[in-house]
């Protein structure tokens, strides 16, 4: 396999100026004519004209409407070489012949589920036609369908619907043009027997856009949900960022197999069915809140990747880590700010951080890849957000919103660069950005340690920091990255104090402005080794850094117990103050793990029992934030932060303190959930879920106890919950514990919910992440259950995808779990290769484990290497893992 580097870039020598597509959908095959209006970029220029093409039939090929002869043009698996074009500019006609019904990689065009439909990005338009598969191809396309009509009554594409009619022989086609020039990976078709629900958005010009969400009829009812959010994200993308919606029609269509979550194709956004589908008795609050992000996102990406792109697919943060940044505002402009910021964050070091240590450590923006689908990671897109995050601490959010303006108006209608978005930022604010542009090119989460000290004859108050930018592959040696690090300090009753001036780098700044202070500032940090000295600091503070998690950092602090404990009850930052008591457990989990690998008495401090007791009876706190405040980090967040990883010893302390705390705060966890408990009717706003929230993580401490009377208030809250959030929360909680009520309940959801696909996959998802000793061989019998279906995506992350998630049964000591998903990953590479290298990366950290469990884990990595016809995607996850 050959790979790509960023450093190779060149420039077309072909552009695209029309795109005429006609597709004549068939059961047997497909025939897809294109005609291309292609003009030389060079005047006089005759080089060989490149396109790209995989898994075609080539039928025919036309050059100024003349028919090529072989000897004009040469053809290989991958691609359809033009030896000598003419020069200027001329047409291009193609014809081949694809087989979407064959298809099970979900990349191109392909039938599932009855439905005909596309996904391009990132190079799947090679696998419909010949063409320069690559973003900075940008032309203006129409797109003619044909089809049998009542198989296929719905025939939609991109932009407006200009004719359609009916043919000879029970067909129909339609006729699409699309007024904008957009790069192929934003072409989409769907096909198939569809209806709509509609509804009007009026934009604040006055345009009334029609807005229509696509299902098979009977999902209709749950798609309301679905319309509120994309009417929600075009008002507030008005109203934030004065960008409205450019075409008189936004279609959304929901389909069950999908390789991504959705993508933002121009004016047809194709979803996963899961990202759309929503009822109160079937849907939870996570997925109603994952609907509202992600029908945000992708209308987001209207402006942010569509009209404005991205050159070539090193640069995918551009569009992404932006619009990821967006979709968060968006929700946190919808919920609360807080909640969603931990939720964010929690993402970021569960998932990010890990790859950001491992193999496939690598910048915001890659250097070289070998599969561009490999690089949709959380590298890209979340800590891509937290760049753009950093943007906006540093310059506030009218400078942002200057950047974001212009932004627009240097490059409305341009495939660019992450250069060209920081050079806007910068011009428009006249910003110093240092050496702000290492985020976008040097891989690895910075360690950044703060000491702190103060002196109270002199009443200054320092902060010293220093950082380091550990080694990834590639990169063994590291510059200083540019942090904004937001502090504040607490005085002795928990206030923020006043901020006057700092001393740094040889000057005193003052933070006045009008006579009025700070109480919160955001320092510069860009050297290795730095200090910061607050002046007129009346008495020893408490320092609250990095506000709001102002930087993707593992931040370091000497802060003792007793100042996280004080910032845990105190700090106005709502962020820090969850962070305070994460920090409080993750210190206790490790020290409780270095005392299980000794064989010690676990015993739980009681200052911490205390301390999220105080949380948990504190009426004046929001309930979401209490519920967050009182869940341990997670069992990977603790691996991570150990030398050697070690699933049983944290999984056995984790669930040690989980059962304490539940036994000490017994009687204030019962009250949680009498005091939690929902009114009949759902309602999806911040009140209500915060409250199920509360009462749901209650529950599970309680349920973790297995005591009778425990057991029974959780049958009783899944016998009468009216709602999905409550009915699964307390089969979780069941579930916690094997035996015959658990499986008994678990038979029970199936029964009730065997006809809807989305709730089976969450039935499958639950079992598959349990921590219940031997899980593989349930797991195993999961895979020959009736509902269960290997080429589907969404089943094969609930019930795999789900089993790797659970640190003690996927790390189980004799191999069993490593076994299993190298069995599967070679079977499912043959079906669909993008799934398959998803799944394959559950192995790459192997090295954190101890010696047993690597050998285990390297012998399938080999295995897996060693099939016959490996695809790229795994070759590429695989190969760098062993590397
Ligand atoms: N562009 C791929 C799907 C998404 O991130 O929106
Ligand atoms: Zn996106």
């Amino acid at each position: 396999p050959k790979e790509i580097f960023l450093k190779d870039y060149k420039f077309p020598d072909y552009y695209f100026d029309t795109v005429d597509l006609n597709f004549s959908l068939g059961e047997e095959k497909t025939i897809v004519s294109s005609k291309i209006t292609v003009c030389s970029r060079v005047e006089g220029s005759s080089s060989p004209l490149v396109l790209d093409g995989h898994d075609l039939k080539l039928i025919s090929i036309k050059v100024n409407s003349e028919e090529l002869k072989d000897k004009d043009y040469h053809l290989d698996s991958r691609r359809l070489t033009i030896s000598s074009p003419p020069t200027g500019t001329f047409s291009l006609e193609i014809v081949t012949e694809i087989y979407p019904q064959k298809n099970t990689s979900l990349e191109g065009l392909y039938k599932s589920s009855g439905n005909f439909c596309t996904q391009c990005e990132a190079e799947g338009f090679r696998k419909i036609t010949f063409y320069q598969d690559r973003p900075d191809i940008m032309a203006k396309y129409t797109c003619r369908i044909e089809a049998d009509k009542s198989l296929y009554p719905v025939l939609l594409s991109n932009g407006n619907l200009i004719e359609q009619g009916d043919l000879e022989g029970g067909k129909h086609y339609v006729f699409w043009e699309d007024p904008f020039k957009k790069p192929c990976y934003l072409f989409a078709l769907v096909a198939g027997q569809l209806e709509s629900r509609d509804d009007i958005f009026v934009t604040r010009s006055g345009r009334k856009v029609s807005l229509r969400i696509w299902t098979p009829a009977q999902d209709l009812p749950k798609t309301a949900h679905a319309m509120f959010a994309l009417k929600a994200a075009m008002k507030w993308d008005e109203d934030v960022f004065g960008l409205e919606y450019d075409l008189d029609l936004f279609n959304i269509v929901a389909v069950p197999d999908f390789n991504m979550g959705a993508m933002e194709n121009k004016s047809l956004n194709i979803f996963n069915s899961k990202l759309v589908l929503a009822s109160p008795e079937t849907a939870s609050d996570a997925d109603y809140a994952a609907i509202l992000g992600v029908i945000g996102h992708e209308y987001f990406h209207n402006w942010t990747g569509n009209r404005v792109t991205c050159r070539d697919w090193f640069q995918l943060s551009l569009k992404e880590g932006l619009t990821v940044f967006r979709d968060q505002e968006f929700s946190s402009d919808m919920g609360s700010r807080t909640v969603k910021r931990i939720a964010d964050v929690s993402k970021l070091r569960n998932y990010q951080f890990p790859q950001d240590a491992g193999p496939m450590a690598h910048p915001v923006r890659p250097h070289s890849y070998i599969k561009m689908d490999n690089f949709y990671t959380v590298t890209v897109y979340e800590k891509g957000a937290e760049v753009v995050r950093m943007y906006k601490t540093l310059l506030g959010s009218q400078g942002f919103r200057k950047g974001m303006d212009l932004y627009f108006k240097r490059h409305d209608g341009q495939a660019v660069t992450c250069e060209d978005f920081f050079a806007a930022m910068r011009d428009a604010n006249d910003a110093d950005f240092a050496n702000f542009l290492l985020w976008y090119s040097q891989a690895g989460t910075p360690i950044v340690k703060v000491a702190s000290s103060y002196d109270a004859e002199a009443r200054t108050f320092s902060l010293k920091f220093s950082q380091e930018v550990p080694p990834t592959p590639g990169q063994p040696v590291k510059e200083p990255m540019f942090l904004p690090v937001a502090v504040g300090l607490l005085d002795s009753t928990g206030k923020d104090m006043p901020l006057l001036s700092v001393y740094h780098d040889g000057s005193l700044k003052s933070f006045t402005s009008n006579n009025q202070p700070v109480y919160s500032t955001v320092l510069r940090v860009a050297k290795k080794e730095e200090e910061f000295v607050f002046h007129d600091i009346i008495e020893r503070p408490v320092p609250s850094i990095l506000r709001g998690y102002s930087a993707p950092i593992r931040l370091e602090s000497n802060l003792s117990d007793s100042d996280l404990f004080f910032l845990l009850a105190h700090d106005s930052d709502e962020f820090n103050r969850w962070e305070a008591g994460q920090i409080l457990a993750r210190k206790l989990m490790l020290n409780l793990v270095a005392d299980f690998q000794q064989k010690k008495p676990l015993v739980l401090n009681p200052k911490f029992v205390h301390g999220l007791k105080s949380i948990l009876c504190d009426s004046s706190l929001d309930k979401v934030f209490i519920a967050k405040a009182i869940t341990l980090p997670g069992e990977g967040e603790i691996m991570d932060m150990m030398e050697v990883a070690d699933p049983d010893g944290v999984h056995a302390v984790r669930t040690f303190i989980r059962k304490q705390l539940a036994s000490e705060l017994k009687s204030e966890l019962l009250t949680t959930v009498e005091n939690n408990r929902s009114p009949e009717e759902y309602v999806f706003n911040h009140s209500n879920m915060a409250r199920r929230a509360l009462k749901n993580v209650a529950l599970a401490y309680l349920a973790s106890l297995e005591h009778e009377e425990l057991t029974k208030l959780a049958l009783h809250e899944y016998r009468t919950a009216t709602n999905m959030t409550e009915q699964f929360a307390a089969l979780a909680a069941i579930a916690q514990n094997p035996g015959k009520t658990r499986d008994d309940v678990l038979a029970d959801f199936y029964n009730k919910w065997q006809h809807d696909f989305l709730v089976v996959n969450k039935w499958f998802a639950l079992q598959a992440m349990s921590d219940i000793p031997g899980n593989v061989e349930n797991v195993r019998n999961l895979l020959n259950h009736p509902a269960f279906d290997l080429r589907n995506p969404n089943k094969v992350y609930s019930l795999i995808g789900g089993f790797c998630s659970s640190p003690v049964n996927f790390h189980a000591k004799d191999g069993s779990g490593y076994q299993f998903l190298g069995e599967i990953v070679a079977q499912l590479d043959k079906i669909n290769p993008q799934v398959a290298s998803r799944l394959v990366s559950a192995f790459s950290r192997w090295r954190r484990y101890d010696e047993t469990r690597q050998t285990f884990a390297k012998a399938q990595l080999e295995m897996i290497m060693s099939a016959n016809g490996l695809s790229e995607n795994v070759f590429e996850i695989a190969s760098k893992s062993l590397s």
